[in-house]
Parts: structure tokens; C-alpha cells; sequence
């Protein structure tokens, strides 16, 4: 089984602009988070997970049980309320975050020892690639 623990540094970060659109962040912090080279801090123990996605501007932190629905604030992105459920789908995990927005979620899978992450809303798409520290 794959481990995704660690820490990982950002190395490419595409559409993002497009992301952050679809989820309403506005034009000021879209500029900055554009620029952003984050950090993701994964801790796994068994089936949980901490994820932290750290930056110089914000952070954001969510811990979750592999299969077990749990209430998200997407607190310091767009503060909504979802109702998310993150699921194996062979090595990949995918989250499903039911709520206002429609087609919300991410996917992140491991490839070459590197991180992958694809971050969905309505018909947005961004891609993230991560590097073990
Ligand atoms: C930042 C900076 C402020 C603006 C935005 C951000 C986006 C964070 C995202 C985090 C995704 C986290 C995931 C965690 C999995 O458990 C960088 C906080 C929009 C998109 C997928």
C-alpha cells in the first residue's frame, strides 16, 4: 500500500487561477495565493489522515477518516460548508465535498515518489504536483 506520509513541497500548480475561480475567491487573494509555493504535511495513520496544507499567506488543515462522511468549513478558502467523504479507489484518494458547489472534490494519488493532486469545481480543474522534502 502506498504511504503518503510525509512532507511534500509544491513544484507546479496548474489552473489554479481557474480553481480558485470557480470556488469565488476573490481577485486581491487570488494574486496572492497565485504565487504561493505550498506545503503539505500528511500524516497517516492507518485510515486517518491530517492533511495541512501550509503557505507563507494561509493555511488550511482537515483530518478525515478513509470511508466516514465529515462536516468541512473550507475555512480561509471559501468558507463554505460541505459534506465531505474521502474513499480509496485503488492507491488513489478521492474526496467527494458535497455541498453549494456542484462537482467538488480532489484526487490525490503518488506516482515517482511524487505527490499528485487534482483539485476539482464545476468544470475546473487544477492540478498540483508535489516532491518528498
Ligand atoms: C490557500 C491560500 C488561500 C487561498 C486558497 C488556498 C487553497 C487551499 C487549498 C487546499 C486544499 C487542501 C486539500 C486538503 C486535503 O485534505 C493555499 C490556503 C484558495 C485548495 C485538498
Amino acid at each position: 500500500p502506498v504511504d503518503y506520509s510525509g512532507t511534500w513541497n509544491m513544484l507546479s500548480n496548474d489552473n489554479f487561477e481557474g480553481y480558485m475561480v470557480a470556488i469565488n475567491i476573490d481577485f486581491a487573494t487570488r494574486k496572492i495565493a497565485g504565487l504561493l509555493k505550498t506545503q503539505k504535511v500528511i500524516r497517516q495513520d492507518g485510515d486517518s489522515f491530517t492533511m495541512k496544507t501550509l503557505s507563507t499567506f494561509r493555511n488550511y488543515s482537515s483530518s478525515f477518516k478513509i470511508g466516514v462522511e465529515f462536516d468541512e468549513v473550507t475555512q480561509g478558502l471559501d468558507n463554505r460548508k460541505c459534506k465531505s467523504v474521502v474513499n480509496w479507489v485503488g492507491d488513489k484518494m478521492v474526496c467527494v465535498q458535497k455541498g453549494e458547489k456542484g462537482n467538488r472534490g480532489w484526487t490525490h494519488w503518488i506516482e515517482d515518489d511524487q505527490l499528485y493532486l487534482d483539485l476539482y469545481c464545476e468544470d475546473q480543474v487544477c492540478q498540483q504536483i508535489y516532491e518528498r522534502k
